[in-house]
């Protein structure tokens, strides 16, 4: 088509703070500027994957269910979490352990949800957080209710979704995004593109050149960082929390990543992606680039790293312990959680599992 004028044009700005190598790029923000108060976040990622690791040799000794492994992933939760202030709220999907974490979620709920036990999403902490979503993108049109709910009760709260890169293929995500924009909600929608929605790789999920920019035809600003880089992660959410309490509106941030495990512990990953590409991505995971970068700061040192692993596997075990010493809940409790007055088919359907039938 001959064009007359153009009548709009978009860019997508792409922020990255510390390259592969730990090496700033530039004048890093503010927060980051004392290397020491980089340790918060190197500590909380530690302290995720050694739950994740643990998780995992769980689940093959038949201890947990399915599980989904962050692993490569935690400078996402963690730097988005740590932008959050304990008023906003987090609305998450289920590769987000190490922002659960942040947020004051204990080890041993994480292990009891995974468990199958729905106790383990009755945060002791946290309490107006949403539990963990299994199914893909139906969380996001709630993040853009909890949104509607923070800006009609005032307060500069926002809501934060986090999502996997699959899940902007859905159309939940579309309808919630696209009512946060028309409302201008305090909402932050954090992407995780890790490359995967199990075998379906990100080109043929989507033709778009970025994910950030599904937020352009919401009316929003959408913003692609590097998602390895916790530092880059933490700016980019600050800013968009920043907005989002100015009244200002949402945000879309897709956080460029690699899924260095299986989808899930019921996955095998060598069915459909090359292990070549798995270790091509094992050089940028987040947790190397920042030790690197603290331990040429001077702040941070092998010693250091003994010690927190040594920290972090004591509170993991505990956590393990008080797990597998956790009898299991009542058998009613299957029924108990979606309504709050059971219908008659459930109800007949309860009794009759209750009697030693099948539901
Ligand atoms: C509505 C729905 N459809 C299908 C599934 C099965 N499923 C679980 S995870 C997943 C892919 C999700 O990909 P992505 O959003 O990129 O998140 P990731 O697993 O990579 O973190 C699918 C299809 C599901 N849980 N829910
Ligand atoms: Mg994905």
């Amino acid at each position: 088509m001959e064009a007359d004028e153009t009548v709009a044009r978009f860019e997508i700005p792409y922020r990255r703070c510390l390259d592969l190598e730990g090496n700033a790029v530039g004048a890093l923000p503010a927060f980051a500027r004392d290397a020491k108060d980089l340790l918060p976040l190197y500590r909380a990622m530690v302290r995720a994957r050694a739950l994740d690791a643990r998780a995992v040799t769980l689940q093959r000794a038949g201890q947990l269910g399915t599980y989904a492994s962050a692993l490569g992933q935690e400078a996402i939760a963690v730097g988005v979490a740590s932008a959050m202030t304990s008023r906003d709220v987090l609305v998450p999907s289920f590769r987000e352990h190490g922002a659960q974490l942040l947020r004051g979620v204990t080890p041993l709920e994480i292990l009891l949800f995974w468990g199958g036990d729905e106790r383990g999403c009755d945060f002791a902490a946290a309490r107006e957080d949403f539990p963990v979503c299994i199914p893909v993108g139906s969380h996001v049109p709630h993040a853009a209710g909890v949104a509607l709910a923070l800006q009609l009760r005032g307060g500069a709260r926002a809501a934060v979704c986090l999502l996997g890169d699959g899940a902007t293929s859905k159309g939940d995500f579309y309808e919630a995004i696209n009512l946060a924009g028309v409302w201008r909600l305090p909402a932050v929608f954090v992407v995780a593109n890790n490359g995967w929605a199990i075998s379906v790789p990100r080109a043929t999920q989507s033709a778009t050149a970025t994910l950030a920019q599904k937020a352009i035809a919401a009316g929003f600003p959408g913003v692609q960082v590097d998602g390895n880089d916790v530092v880059a992660v933490r700016d980019a959410t600050d800013a968009a929390l920043a907005r989002a309490r100015a009244g200002e509106g949402p945000t879309l941030i897709e956080a460029l990543t690699y899924r260095l495990a299986d989808h899930t512990t019921a996955d095998d990953a060598r069915r459909y992606r090359d292990p070549a590409e798995v270790e091509r991505h094992r050089h940028a995971e987040p947790l190397r680039r920042l030790r690197v970068y603290l331990a040429s700061a001077g702040v941070w040192g092998a010693s250091d790293d003994e010690a927190l692993a040594a920290e972090c596997e004591a509170e993991v075990e505990a956590a393990v312990e008080a797990y597998l010493a956790t009898p299991p809940a009542a058998r009613e409790e299957i029924f108990a959680h979606l309504h709050e007055r059971l219908p008659a088919p459930l109800v007949e359907q309860r009794d009759r599992f209750l009697a030693g039938g099948a539901p």
